[in-house]
């Protein structure tokens, strides 16, 4: 009997669910532009690139690249807070494909953070930093969002194509984005 228990347990961990995909144009394929993103620096030389072999999914990618010779820091960015009922207490979990391409004194990476009007973080979840020269590697991160007594005031949920470097030359491409909410 306390056999048959541990095995049911052990189903429900392997079955915790997350719901479906909740970005705006994940894989840079829709519109002319970088429909449902922002740029959070405008420094960044950031392009659509079609181009079908390159792509990891679909028939366009998106490309990262730097112009400043000084500190780069900064990427693409939605927020997700309310998107299917993303709120207080739940946890994401998120995800995207990066490739890079001679990647000198400077790194790649996917971020999750959770802030408020005035930009005061109250989680920040890193993925994997990339850099050099690797070919399509999926990066990954998930953190739980803060209860409504201990945050009251968050109100955004961004995720974050990122690069951060300092005098560096290379090539970025991000594509393939997803974040879920994991189902109660
Ligand atoms: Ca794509």
């Amino acid at each position: 009997m306390k056999r048959v228990a541990v095995h049911v347990l052990t189903v429900c961990i392997a079955t915790t669910a997350f719901a479906g995909n909740v970005m705006i144009n994940p894989g840079f394929e829709e519109g002319e532009d970088f429909d449902g993103w922002g740029d959070w620096n405008s420094h960044l030389n950031s392009r659509i690139v079609k181009h079908e072999e390159l792509a990891h999914t679909g028939k366009q990618c998106l490309e990262l690249n730097i112009d400043l010779p000084d500190q780069n820091y900064g990427g693409m960015v939605q927020n997700i807070w309310e998107r299917e009922g993303i709120t207080w207490g739940d946890t994401i979990e998120v995800s995207c494909w990066v490739r890079t391409e001679r990647l000198i004194n400077q790194e790649a990476y996917l971020l999750l953070e959770f802030i408020d009007d005035d930009w005061i973080s109250s989680g920040r979840y890193e993925s994997e930093h990339v850099t050099g020269t690797r070919q399509w590697t999926k990066l990954t991160t998930r953190g739980t969002i803060p209860g409504k007594i201990a945050e009251p005031y968050l109100n955004k949920v961004h995720v974050s194509l990122t690069i951060v470097g300092k005098k560096s030359t290379g090539r970025i491409y991000f594509d393939s984005v997803q974040a879920s909410k994991e189902n109660e």
